[in-house]
């Protein structure tokens, strides 16, 4: 093949959010646009980062994912990679990518060195929604700041990118195709997307003890792909490897536009699991099962339900770790230590004292945790937006999730399968909070609010903390019953590794009593801004453990709306989602 240069002009808005650059297809689609991202991205590596280099090309699935993947391989070509990876048919979950550059070999005895990530996650799919990529480096982690801050100050002054011309490959059929370059052979190996993934997770859960669990006639469990890529592993992992039933797999096909629907694992838009497991609007269906999980687009995120009983990711991450040396083999040494991301309410911290663990709270986003796992100083991580994970990857695993769920489920019934009564998710939960208080947590999200206004609610909030008399007289004022604030702040996090800093990281209202307020912007939407509200209240009297979130956190909540002006700024009256 043949290297050209494209002469290209830079577009505005190419900085990589929380988790890579996040556009409309519509954007995305233009020409030149994905090229001088990519370009970019090459331009921000090192030269044997990219040069002789192996790396993965492959992503949830979704709209414009396969004529992403043809341009950025003939790119990759031209810019000197020696061979690009790319799961069959252009699938590969975040969680896999991660597995694969860490864990596989090509064929020819290769490793990756990086991959690019095409999701947009949670966001929908389909030619009028959104379009995703971001790099992940040699650890399986997502690029650190130093790199996508690279990136973007590339793509504003970009001039010309590299390109080969290449026949497009065939995606749909594994197997290796050479290509004579100027420099050398050039290779596309097309592999199977679940195999290495399975591996991985057979070496850190008891297969065995989940399967007896599945299998026994008294426990029933379900699962939500919500048509994202998990759909690809979910009958892998949990019907031929663990003896689920094929009818207990619902949304399981990945689809270009996701059916549709929202991608994204919450009470709000996971509606069909919702529905079956009893916590719908109206119960229309039979009895619930015991266990149901949903998984978003690129299948990082998950969220875990009881019968007629929702697990906040908070407490999800906060039970995983109390649990995880007795119910998960990869944890029997003990854990190295666990870490949350801000906003996530500090049940985690409750369980990290208790076991005196080394704990970390890191700015939202997964990036944050890769240093810290590559330093030994964390096993167990999660944020409380239905991502949970641990150091077996560098990147939050959704079915890694639901498998450490199923296992703690085995664990506590290993002496009640095959009939009788079985402990359930919800006296899981009930159990954990009797021993270390409950944190009652909620999130408001004002979507596609006006992003003037947004930034003006966040400048307006960042003023008023320099005066905590006039906050706690607003505070006041709002409700009586609610403790005072003694803290208020911008979070800024020193990386204990490598000492950088990262600023303006949410504003957060400490009060007396434990809890908090945190105020955010969203760094992942493609459209508008949208303030992410954060609310915490933590109970320790076992006698008041047992109420409704919602009404729990009223007081906390209007505290938080009079405080913001929400109403005033974003014109809203509600939030777009409460989860
Ligand atoms: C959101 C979540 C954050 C998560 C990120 C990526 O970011 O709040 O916790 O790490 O999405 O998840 P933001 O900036 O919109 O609040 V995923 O599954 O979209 O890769
Ligand atoms: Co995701």
């Amino acid at each position: 093949f043949n290297v050209s240069r494209v002469q290209t002009k830079p577009f505005d808005g190419q900085k990589p959010g929380t988790s890579g650059l996040r556009k409309k297809v519509k954007v995305f689609v233009q020409p030149h646009y994905l090229e001088n991202f990519v370009q970019a991205t090459f331009n921000a590596l090192t030269a044997e980062k990219v040069r002789g280099a192996t790396l993965v090309v492959s992503g949830d699935g979704r709209y414009y994912s396969k004529d992403a993947i043809q341009i950025i391989t003939k790119m990759a070509a031209a810019n000197g990679v020696r061979r690009i990876w790319v799961g069959q048919n252009g699938l590969l979950s975040t969680p896999a990518v991660s597995a694969v550059i860490r864990e596989r070999t090509g064929v020819d005895g290769s490793k990756a060195s990086g991959a690019f990530i095409l999701t947009a996650s949670h966001n929908p799919g389909g030619p009028n929604e959104d379009f995703g990529i971001k790099y992940n480096m040699e650890n399986g982690g997502p690029a650190p700041e130093g790199i996508t801050d690279k990136i973007y100050e590339n793509t504003t002054t970009i001039k010309e990118y590299l390109t080969a011309d290449l026949p497009d490959f065939d995606i749909s059929t594994t197997g290796v195709t050479s290509f004579a370059g100027p420099e050398g052979q050039f290779d596309v190996e097309v592999f199977d997307c679940a195999s290495d993934y399975v591996k991985l997770m057979k070496s850190i859960f008891d297969f065995e003890a989940i399967r007896k669990l599945l299998t026994s006639p008294n426990f029933t469990f379900c699962y939500d792909a919500l048509h994202g890529v998990a759909g690809a592993y979910a009958s892998r992992i949990f019907v031929e490897e663990l003896g689920a039933q094929e009818s207990s797999l619902i949304n399981c096909t990945p689809k270009e536009d996701f059916g549709g629907g929202h991608p994204d694992p919450n009470l709000t838009y996971a509606k069909e699991l919702v529905a079956r497991m009893g916590l719908g609007k109206s119960d229309t269906q039979g009895e619930p099962p015991e266990f149901g999980a949903a998984a978003d687009g690129d299948a990082d995120r998950n969220m875990v339900l009881g019968k007629r009983f929702f697990v906040t990711p908070s407490d999800s991450v906060a039970i995983i770790a109390a649990n995880a040396v007795d119910a998960i083999p990869y944890f029997s040494a003990g854990l190295k230590g666990v870490a949350r991301s801000m906003p996530t309410s500090a049940a985690l911290d409750v369980v990290a004292k208790h076991l005196n663990l080394k704990f970390f709270e890191v700015p939202t986003g997964w990036k944050f945790f890769g240093n810290l796992m590559d330093a030994g100083l964390c096993s167990v991580c999660g944020e409380e937006s239905f991502g949970t994970g641990s150091d077996h990857i560098r990147e939050k695993d959704g079915i890694w999730a639901v498998l450490a769920w199923l296992s703690i489920l085995a664990y506590k019934n290993k002496d009640n399968l095959g009939g009788g009564k079985l402990v359930t998710v919800e006296e899981i939960v009930r159990q954990h909070w009797a021993k270390y208080g409950r944190h009652y947590y909620t999130r408001y999200d004002y979507e596609n609010v006006d992003a003037g206004k947004a930034k003006e609610l966040m400048a307006y909030l960042v003023k008023l903390q320099s005066s905590l008399p006039e906050v706690n007289e607003i505070v006041k004022s709002a409700r009586s019953d609610v403790s005072k604030v003694v803290h208020g702040d911008e979070f800024e996090y020193k990386d204990p590794v490598d000492g950088s800093i990262s600023k303006h990281q949410g504003i957060r209202y400490l009060f007396e009593d434990g809890s908090r307020l945190v105020f955010r912007l969203s760094g992942t939407g493609s459209e508008g801004a949208t303030i992410r509200l954060y609310i915490e209240q933590y109970e320790k009297d076992p006698s008041k453990i047992g109420r409704e979130s919602q009404d729990a956190l009223g007081p906390l909540v209007e505290v938080a709306l009079k405080l913001s002006k929400m109403q005033e700024y974003t014109g809203r009256s509600a939030p777009t989602v409460i989860t």
